[in-house]
Formats: structure tokens, sequence, C-alpha cells
């Protein structure tokens, strides 16, 4: 069976701005490039929002629409509802898309009008002329709730099929930093599958297919973060067949560039190290899509870095970040940057600090409830916690 994976499309990442239309024209090209797919797999992040706008759902469904125009080739083992056409599109749901219970998010809502196939702790087998395809799907939780939530869980291999396991989360080693998450590990999967797929991680690793725990990285087919992990690997999609045990990655032709310069600097004067700065620019600043740009300056300057000057000098030619003091490339320092600003975070945090730690209780949910104005609902959130 022919497999293809597609992750992390973002759709309504930076929608409204100048690169809004970036998740869209990726998608659509991987869409159009896997129309010979027996079956497509989104495992999560395929919006960027919890709650997309109209205009963001509106042209993901047409992008969608490409898949779903394409043969269906496959029998599913339950009744896909009105995903009746097309090439099965088998979704997970991200952590950017994860609502509390009695909310809907967006992947649920696509489900519900036909556009694709959620799996949320569950197994669908597709089959192609006797041929078997399992895909279990585990949709994105909080961190410190996945271990947990895999366990409960506990998918099982299918006999006679290819046994293929999506999840959406951090995983220990696949991550840039250590910032005290309690994170799933290798260790935690079960044994017997023949692939496990983990969205939510934007560069694509599949170094550990074949293997005893097939563990792979689809990876984004879109720049979110400027850093430099990402800006060394390509954005694209995943082709797999199933009989061959064949994986391969295949780059979009023509994604938005990342480029990460570095400048090191030893109490140099400013307008010296301005002057090499825009030498190093010069170099990036004719491409047909604008690049995004991360300049890096290592050491003191002799006067102040005007990282301003920078930006207007080259605001038509790339999207420039410049950072002369905080290192970008460890996402653990920008979560504590995000934290002393996002009021949603610094909630968080107060509110785990007041929870007992012996506390079982969704925070997000419980946060999400009070901000909606609904704290009877929180409250029984709460009481559930304490009765258990
Ligand atoms: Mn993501």
């Amino acid at each position: 069976m022919k497999v293809s994976i597609i992750s992390d499309t973002h759709f309504g990442f930076k929608w409204g701005e100048e690169r809004g239309e970036d998740p869209f024209e990726n998608a659509k090209e991987a869409f159009e490039r896997t129309k010979d797919s027996d079956l497509i797999i989104l495992p999560g992040d395929i919006f960027d929002k919890k709650i997309p706008k109209q205009e963001v759902l509106d042209k993901a469904s047409e992008v969608f629409t490409i898949a779903m125009e394409g043969d269906r080739t496959v029998e599913a083992d339950r009744d896909l509802g009105m995903h009746g056409e097309g090439i099965p599109l088998a979704s997970i749901h991200g952590t950017h898309e994860r609502r509390p219970r009695s909310y809907t998010n967006p992947i649920e809502l696509m489900a519900k009008t036909g556009h694709l196939h959620h799996i949320d702790n569950d197994c669908t087998v597709f089959e192609k002329d006797g041929e078997k395809v399992a895909v279990h799907g585990m949709s994105g939780v909080p961190e410190r709730y996945a271990p947990k939530v895999l366990e409960k869980f506990d998918p099982q291999p299918k006999e006679d099929a290819f046994n293929i396991l999506v999840i959406h989360q951090s995983v220990e080693g696949f991550v840039y930093t250590d910032d005290n998450h309690e994170y799933l590990s290798l260790e935690d999967f079960p044994e017997g599958f023949d692939l496990i797929i983990n969205g939510h991680i934007h560069w694509y690793n599949l170094e550990r297919f074949p293997g005893d725990k097939p563990f792979i990285l689809p990876g984004s087919t879109v720049t979110t973060q400027m850093n430099k992990v990402e800006a060394e690997k390509d954005k694209g999609f995943l082709t797999l067949d199933t009989e061959e045990e064949e994986l391969d990655f295949h780059s979009l032709e023509n994604p938005r560039d990342v480029e990460y310069i570095e400048i090191d600097v030893d109490n140099d004067p400013w307008e010296e190290v301005k002057q090499e700065a825009v030498e190093e620019l010069e170099k990036l600043a004719s491409r047909e899509k604008k690049p995004l740009v991360n300049l890096k300056i290592r050491g003191e300057t002799e006067g102040r870095v005007n990282p301003r000057e920078l930006k207007q000098m080259f605001r038509d030619r790339m999207f420039l970040n410049v950072n002369s003091s905080i290192d970008t490339s460890g996402v653990g320092e920008k979560a504590s940057i995000q934290e002393r600003t996002d009021p949603w975070q610094k909630g968080k945090k107060i509110l785990s600090e007041k929870i007992d730690s012996e506390l079982e209780i969704e925070q997000d949910e419980f946060l999400q409830l009070l901000t909606d104005g609904k704290p009877d609902e929180a409250e029984s959130v709460l009481k559930e916690a304490v009765d258990e």
C-alpha cells in the first residue's frame, strides 16, 4: 500500500500577514504530489489555532479536497461517515488543535463535515487487495500526561497488518532542551509496531527506520520557528511503501528559505559589525520568496547593536530576526521569555503552583473553562479530580 504522511501544515499560521499563504501553498504542493496514495496520514497540527478563522477553514477544505478528488482504493474496517470519497485522510489532532473535552476541535469539525477521518485513541484498519494497514492514533496531550494516556490507550498491533502508531508529543532525545518537563521516551512505546510516526517536531528524521523502535519524525511542511535545526533541514512530506518497507522524504520544491548567520565579535565597533552583517545579508537578499533570516551576533560590540537599522535596510527583501544577546537555538530559553510575557502561561504557572500536585486535573481545560466564563463546569472538573 502506498501511504503518504503530511504533518504540521499549520493552516492559519501568520494568517493576515505576508507569510499567511505559506502553509496553504506548501500543503497544496504536498497534497498534489501524493495524489497517487492509497492513504494519507496527518499527524496533527494541521491547523495552527484551536479556533481557526472561517477563512482558514475554508482554505483548508480546499486543500483536503485535492485528496478527496483522488481514487478510493482502500476499504476501512469502520464507517468513515461523510468522508466517503477519495484518498482517506487519517488524522489525529495535535497540541495546537487540542481543546477541552466538551469543546469541538477543528479536526473533529473537519471529520464531521467529511473532510477527513479522525482517529483519537483508537485504530482504523485499511485494506487493499488483502493487504492491511492498521493506523493507531493518539492525539496530542499536555506532555506530562502523555505517558499515562499512552499507557491507558495501550495500543496493540493487529495481526496480519502493517501497524502504524501516530502520535503528537515531545519525546526524550528529540526535543531541544530539558526544561524539567516529563516527556515520553522511546521505552514507553509498545513493541511490535512497524512504524511510529510523531508529528509536533518540525524537522524530519528517518534515522530509526527500520529498527526495533522504528520511530520517525516527518517534520512540518512550513517553517514556524527560526531555529538552527529547522533551518538546516528541508521541509517536505513522506511516502511509505508498506510492502517494500520503504520510507522516503520528499523536499518541497519552492518553500521559503531559512538562513542562519552567526557573526563573532570581540568588542568591535558597531559600525564595523554592521558592515560585516550587511555583506552577509546581501548574499541572501535576492530570492524569489523573501527568506527568513536569523542573524546572531555573538560577543560584545563597542557601541550599541542596532537591529532596527538592519531590519529597515532589508525589510523588502527578507524577514530578518537579529539576535545579539539571547541564544534562540534553544527553545527552553524562548519558553522562559514567553513565560514572563504570556498571561496564559503565567496563569497556568500560578494555577499549577496553587493546585495540590497530587490532583490530576487538566489545567488547560480548567483554565479554558474559567476564561470562557464557565465556572460551574470548571468546578465540576475540580470536583471530579478531588473525588478520584
Ligand atoms: Mn506543530
